[in-house]
Formats: C-alpha cells, sequence, structure tokens
C-alpha cells in the first residue's frame, strides 16, 4: 500500500464534514486518512491562497516585475512599467477569458474535425445519428436543406461552422440566433465575435506588457473572446456532438459512488470530449472482452462516468455517473477502480499519486494531456477501439490481480436528465406544437418567477455541493424554475432533486407546472460546454416573445457558486455578455472599490449587458438572484401578476385548510 502521504503532525486535520455535503466523499476521505493518502481537500487545507493573487494585485507579464500592487491601497502604487490595479486586474481576468474560451473552443473544433473525418468516410467509427438535428442546425444559420442529401448539408455546415474558429472578420455563422436587440447591442459595442482563434489571438497581444491599458477597453475584447466562446466554440462542440451522437432526451439515471460494482471490472472515464466515452461503450459491449473479464472471475464490465464525461454520456446512454470534480479522487479510494481513463480538462495531476496508492490505472488518452507517472494510451478517431480495447484490457488485469481492499459507499440516487433545449420545447409544447410559449405563459401570468442558470463546477475551498444544493432549493422554494450544467447538476442528481418528485421542494406556481407537465423543477442539460443550450433557451424565450426583446430583458440570472476553473469565468463573461446577471461564489478574482469592478459589477448592464454579482452562500446568492429577476419582471411590467397568482396560491390553500 500507499506511502504515507500525510505527515500527520505537521499537517492540518479539518473535520471531514467541513469537506463535504457528499456522504460518499466523505466516508471516502475519512478512509483516505486513515490508508494514509492525501486528498485535493487536504491540500487546499494546508494550502493557503495567496492573498495577492487572489485579488489579482499581481503581473507577472514581464521581467521588469514581478509586480505586487496593495489591494487594501490599490491605487497607492503602479507596476515598474507604469501599470494601474485596474490594467493589471483586467489583463489577469483576460487571460482567464482567453486559457478559458481556448478549452472550450479547441473541444469544439476537435469535434468538428470529427465531423468533418466522418462526412469524407475517413473516420468510420462514428456516424451522423441525428439528421433531424443536422437539418434544424442547418437551417437555423441559414442553409438550404430542401432536396439535399444528408452528405450535401453536412458538407455545407461543415464549412460553414468551420468559420467559428478560423474567420478573419465578420460575424460567426451563430451570432444568426442571437436575439436582434442583443446583436445590435453587441454591434454597437463593436464585440460581435469573429473567429475564436482571431479572438483568443487578439486577447492575448492585447494583454502583453505595454499594449492595452485601458480597461474598459480590454473588457471589450474579454467580452468578444467569451461570446467567440459561448456562441462559437461551446455552440459548435454541444451541437456537432448531438449530430454525431444523438441530442439528449430525459432518462433516469443512477447516480454516487454506489454505482461501482464490487464484483465487475470497474471502468471510469474522466475528461470532457464524447468520442472516448462512445467508443469505450463500444469496447465494454465486445462480447471477446466481456468473456475475458468474466475469465479473471468478473461478473461483467461496469462502465461509469465522471465530471463532464459522465455528463456527456449519461443523457445520451444513461450510463451511471460516480460524481463531480471534488470526487474524482475520492473514488478511486473505494479500491473499486479498475481502470480511470481521462482526456482534457479538469484532470487532477493528484489523481497519479491516489491512483498509485490503490494500484488503479490511471490512463491519459489525449495528445494535449500527458501527465506524469500516469500510463499514456494513445485515441485515434481513426481506430479509437484500439485505445478503448486496450482500456478494458488493463483494467481486467487489475481486476484480476486487485490487492487494494474494496470499499464502495452504497449510495445512488436516480434522477432524470437529459433536458436538450429541443425537449424542452417539445415537452412543453408537445410534439406537434413544441414551443417555449407554454414556459414564457407561465411566466407571464407568475406561476413561474423567473428562469435561473445554476452550473459549474466544485472546488474544495467550499465544502463541496453544499452552495449547490441549498442555493437550487431555495430558488426552486421561490418558483424559480432552474437549468442546469457540469458539476453542478451531480451535486443536484446526489442529492436527488432531479426527480419530477422534487416538485413537492418547489414553491406553489412552480410546482403546479412541474406536475401538470411531470418535469422536475430542477433541468440538467449536460455538461459544462452545454450551457450553450442555455443561451438557444433563452434566445427561444426572446423570440416566442411576451419577456422583451433582449436577452438582458429577461428575468433569468444565472450562478457558478462553486467555481475554480478559468473555463468557468469565461463562460460568466459569454452570460455577462449576453444580457445575464451571473453570480458567482468562492471568490472573484478583483480588487473591490476599483474602477474595473465598478466597471464589470455595475457599468456593463448600464451599457445594455448584463453585469456580474458576487456573494458567498446560498441565501445570499440566492437573494441577488431573485431580486435580480423581480427587478426585470417589475421592468417588463409582470409584477402585479405574480401578485395576483400568489394570492390565488393563498386562497385557495384557505380554502382547503377551511374545508
Ligand atoms: Fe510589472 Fe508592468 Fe512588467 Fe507587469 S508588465 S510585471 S506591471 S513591469
Ligand atoms: S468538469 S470546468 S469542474 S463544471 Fe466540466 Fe466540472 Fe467545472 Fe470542470
Amino acid at each position: 500500500m500507499a506511502e504515507k502521504l500525510i505527515k500527520g503532525k505537521e499537517k492540518k486535520e479539518i473535520p471531514v464534514s467541513d469537506f463535504t455535503t457528499c456522504d460518499s466523499t466523505a466516508k471516502m476521505i475519512t478512509k483516505a486518512r486513515l490508508d494514509g493518502v492525501e486528498l485535493q481537500f487536504d491540500r487546499a487545507a494546508n494550502m493557503k491562497a495567496c492573498p495577492i493573487g487572489a485579488d489579482s494585485a499581481c503581473c507577472k507579464h514581464c521581467a521588469m516585475g514581478p509586480c505586487r500592487l496593495n489591494a487594501k491601497d490599490p491605487y497607492g502604487k503602479v507596476g515598474v512599467c507604469g501599470a494601474t490595479i485596474d490594467t493589471i486586474m483586467s489583463r489577469n481576468f483576460a487571460r482567464m477569458v482567453a486559457a478559458g474560451g481556448a478549452a472550450h473552443t479547441d473541444h469544439g473544433m476537435n469535434m468538428l474535425d470529427l465531423f468533418r473525418e466522418v462526412i469524407h468516410g475517413k473516420v468510420k467509427d462514428y456516424k451522423i445519428k441525428d439528421t433531424v438535428k443536422l437539418e434544424s442546425v442547418a437551417k437555423s444559420i441559414g442553409i438550404e436543406t430542401d432536396g439535399k442529401t444528408v452528405k450535401e448539408i453536412a458538407l455545407e455546415l461543415y464549412s460553414e461552422l468551420e468559420r467559428t474558429y478560423t474567420q478573419v472578420e465578420g460575424e460567426i455563422p451563430f451570432a444568426k440566433r442571437v436575439p436582434e436587440k442583443t446583436l445590435e447591442t453587441w454591434r454597437k459595442y463593436d464585440i460581435v465575435p469573429r473567429g475564436a482563434m482571431r479572438e483568443i489571438m487578439d486577447l492575448m497581444h492585447r494583454s502583453h506588457m505595454g499594449v492595452d491599458q485601458h480597461y474598459e477597453n480590454i473588457t471589450k475584447q474579454c467580452s468578444r473572446t467569451a461570446l467567440a466562446d459561448g456562441w462559437g466554440g461551446s455552440m459548435v462542440a454541444t451541437e456537432i456532438s448531438d449530430i454525431l451522437f444523438g441530442t439528449p432526451s430525459p432518462v433516469a439515471i443512477e447516480t454516487d459512488m454506489g454505482v461501482l460494482k464490487e464484483d465487475h471490472v470497474n471502468i471510469i472515464v474522466h475528461g470532457h470530449e464524447p468520442n472516448l466515452f462512445e467508443s469505450m461503450i463500444e469496447s465494454v459491449h465486445e462480447s471477446t472482452l466481456i468473456d475475458a473479464a468474466k475469465a479473471a472471475g468478473a461478473k461483467g464490465l461496469n462502465l461509469v462516468g465522471m465530471c463532464c464525461s459522465g455528463l456527456e454520456v449519461f443523457n445520451r446512454h444513461g450510463v451511471p455517473h460516480a460524481g463531480n470534480f471534488s470526487s474524482t479522487e475520492a473514488v478511486l479510494v473505494t479500491g473499486a477502480v479498475d481502470a480511470m481513463t481521462v482526456d482534457v480538462q479538469c484532470i487532477q495531476q493528484g489523481l497519479v499519486k491516489v491512483a498509485d496508492c490503490y494500484d488503479t490505472p490511471l490512463i491519459t488518452t489525449n495528445t494535449r494531456c500527458h501527465i506524469e507517472g500516469a500510463q499514456h494510451v494513445q485515441f485515434d478517431e481513426q481506430d479509437p477501439k484500439d485505445c478503448t480495447d486496450n482500456v478494458v484490457i488493463k483494467a481486467i488485469s487489475r481486476f484480476k490481480n486487485r490487492t487494494a481492499k474494496v470499499d464502495i459507499p452504497q449510495n445512488i440516487s436516480i434522477g432524470v436528465h437529459g433536458f436538450s433545449h429541443e425537449y424542452i420545447s417539445y415537452m412543453l409544447g408537445g410534439s406537434f406544437r413544441g414551443s417555449y410559449k407554454p414556459l414564457n405563459d407561465n411566466i407571464i401570468n407568475g406561476r413561474i418567477r423567473g428562469v435561473a442558470g445554476v452550473v459549474g463546477c466544485t472546488n474544495p475551498r467550499v465544502k463541496q455541493d453544499s452552495v449547490h444544493v441549498e442555493l437550487v432549493k431555495e430558488l426552486i422554494k421561490n418558483d424559480v424554475l432552474v437549468l442546469q450544467t457540469g458539476c453542478s447538476q451531480v451535486a443536484l442528481a446526489k442529492a436527488g432533486l432531479t426527480t419530477p418528485e422534487a416538485a413537492h421542494l418547489a414553491g406553489p406556481g412552480l410546482k403546479e407546472v412541474c406536475e401538470t407537465v411531470g418535469m422536475p423543477p430542477v433541468l440538467g442539460l449536460g455538461a459544462c460546454v452545454d450551457n450553450s443550450r442555455i443561451l438557444v433557451a433563452a434566445s427561444e424565450m426572446v423570440r416566442v416573445g411576451g419577456l422583451g426583446d433582449s436577452l438582458a430583458d429577461l428575468p433569468v440570472a444565472g450562478c457558478a457558486p462553486e467555481y475554480m476553473s478559468e473555463k468557468a469565468i469565461c463562460i460568466g463573461q459569454y452570460f455577462v455578455a449576453s444580457g445575464v446577471y451571473t453570480v458567482f461564489g468562492v471568490t472573484f478574482p478583483i480588487t473591490e472599490g476599483t474602477k474595473f469592478h465598478k466597471h464589470l459589477f455595475e457599468e456593463l448592464e448600464e451599457q445594455g449587458f448584463g453585469k456580474w454579482g458576487f456573494a458567498v452562500g446560498a441565501q445570499e446568492i440566492a437573494k441577488l438572484m431573485i431580486a435580480h429577476i423581480d427587478k426585470k419582471r417589475q421592468a417588463l411590467g409582470l409584477d402585479k401578476a405574480r401578485e395576483r397568482v400568489l394570492m390565488d396560491m393563498a386562497d385557495r390553500r384557505a380554502m382547503d385548510d377551511a374545508a
């Protein structure tokens, strides 16, 4: 067994109940401590966050520095080059947006590359699965589809969508999906995105030493780059994944570590790109590999997802899910994982040591992500099963020679997930009249107060899942319909809030709508790249009418209460630039009381965009989001309608009581 990684006395031991509200993860943290294995929670407890970095008051963009300013006296000092706190913070923020946007857009471009190779018949293991989606995406950007073959439409769609990345001038294709008034605002401020490569390059250039030194101008390019992600790279990733692998529709799925099976060969896929997982599904259904697993003494092969990889196939194929980002090390402590295979994004380097401690092969598969100490088996779309069969063989071998004691927390929640924006329309309007009109009508009549997107990561600096779950409970209790993606969705799935029965936790108006339609009050839309589905849903709400002319008019708000990644910052910025009030928790990489802070938190809204918000704690965040939703209702003249509905409900309850 493992070398002792926790040295006991020198390291802080914080009660496990302070780390997480996930029972399975808590059990595994306790076990890890007994086994002498260190996890992200212990590392966070023993790594004080750098206060200067947390305030974004430092710059290392050139060798005259690094320069440190004082956040307590932000205008008391400048960098060696004369850079002010606003320049330094906005450049740091810009580089987070650029890195986060690059991650999503590179993922999207990879999906588009695969699409091209499939159309040309060069990759034969994948095919176009959803031709209805192919046609609807093509039509949405003005491609004529009548009388054309699937291949002809696909070829045209490919060449149009390639512009999402490479276009040097002009507007990207999905700008056609943006409500006209929102687009007008973007045009006025010259932030309609060109290709993502151009925008990211521009942002990296202007955040170099001695280029853009006005925080307002830097913010403009942050918005343009982030929009190139949300309405570009990410949206292409989602739409092409749907075309290739199928558009999700609701399915009941098991979540939590109890999905591991002691008597099976357990294989976990963790990361983000669906192509690896799709091939892994093929491999675990290969009869020769199933026979090999049985010959090794297992009852079969058990494929399980984690993080956003898990969410990609969770919805499409009903593959069970073991947990979110902060559980990726903890799940290895069960001793039951016979292989963990990873591709890109949110793969902690700490996994290597933990996997080693429990003799689990940790297998990297992507050219962009090798990890020192992990095994690498290259994944190639030309022959994907060469990699995934190999992973299964390694897992069977580990099962046969298991030495680690197996201890699986017996927790499983069953929830309904897979609410693509298409399915929400169908669910509310029926197959012949699929529409967002019933949603808008219920917002207008006040049964639904508004819509919130609660998304994003978990972060060991916050008690895992706690803010996600408490925030969502508070929102639905106040009749706010919640849309979810990413690790947040997994937190709510574990907490049992993604079932239609969870409607009993909703306020009277939302409860009535959920019960009528048979839907949960919390709708899971997929991985973090699928936040683009929320943008499309919101645009549809504007198009249907009655809730204003631009995205900024809608009674909606967004939140990433336990975020950690640069991708989350980029997502936040594209929601803000699209017109959505977006609240982050944990920490915000900006010094308060500065001009840049005021710009992000107040002035952007005055220009017709959304704005940023920040609060720690579920109740405080909920208060901000609900107040914003009410402000938008009031501006739309809907405040009275809601008062009437709530009075009707109260009256009805009073009548029930009297009876
Ligand atoms: Fe310091 Fe300016 Fe160089 Fe940044 S760019 S390290 S503030 S001198
Ligand atoms: S995986 S970016 S921790 S949502 Fe998409 Fe989860 Fe955040 Fe990674």
